[in-house]
């Protein structure tokens, strides 16, 4: 009678826990964070950009006609760096790599992000450094998602070596400089 009572009380207790977590997740919809308004990623210099002294951040915000993305880097070269989101959130290796290809959950092929034509959804275009080696970058890009399915959060972005072409299939814009991750910022 006694074991039989206490395997009562553990079938109830675990009905309590059971029930807890059941009401974690009957409560998720209010405990998730409203949808992020703002995303920041601050540049980390594989090693060929190290040499260089490559430093920035690149800002996100949620905006009515889309995202806008604010980049301000310095220590480039002069000229244009092809400028994209990958799919890896992932700035550990020296070269840059380990943030992997394009990112690009339609499917599409490689394109400019200033004409209407298909992209890869992390096809950001060129930054352009000017002869101190300072670029500038702030354009509103309609199709940039913060949340839901595609959203950019916890991707990486990369500054390449050489100028995106918008050849097929990425852009024959060489070696990687910095990597970053892009992370949810307190929104303004
Ligand atoms: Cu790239």
């Amino acid at each position: 009678m006694r074991i039989r009572s206490l395997a009562y009380a553990a079938t109830a207790a675990g009905a309590v826990v059971a029930a807890a977590s059941m009401g974690v997740f009957a409560q998720g919809p209010d405990m998730k964070m409203a949808a992020p308004t703002k995303a920041i990623a601050v540049l980390i210099p594989t090693k060929s950009g190290a040499l260089k002294g490559i430093d920035g951040t690149i800002t996100f915000t949620k905006v009515e006609k889309g995202t806008r993305v604010v980049a301000k880097i310095t220590g480039l070269p002069e000229g244009k760096h092809g400028f994209h989101i990958h799919e890896f959130g992932d700035a550990s290796s020296p070269d840059g790599k380990a943030a992997g290809g394009h990112f690009n959950p339609k499917g599409m092929v490689h394109g400019d992000p200033s004409k209407t034509a298909p992209r890869h959804l992390g096809d950001l275009g060129n930054i352009v450094a000017n002869k101190e080696g300072v670029a500038e970058y702030d354009m509103i890009d309609p199709d940039l998602p913060m949340s839901g399915a595609n959203s950019i959060i916890g991707h990486g972005v990369v500054i390449h070596e050489k100028a995106d072409d918008f050849g097929q299939p990425v852009g024959n814009a060489g070696g990687r400089l910095a990597v970053a991750v892009i992370g949810i910022a307190k929104g303004e």
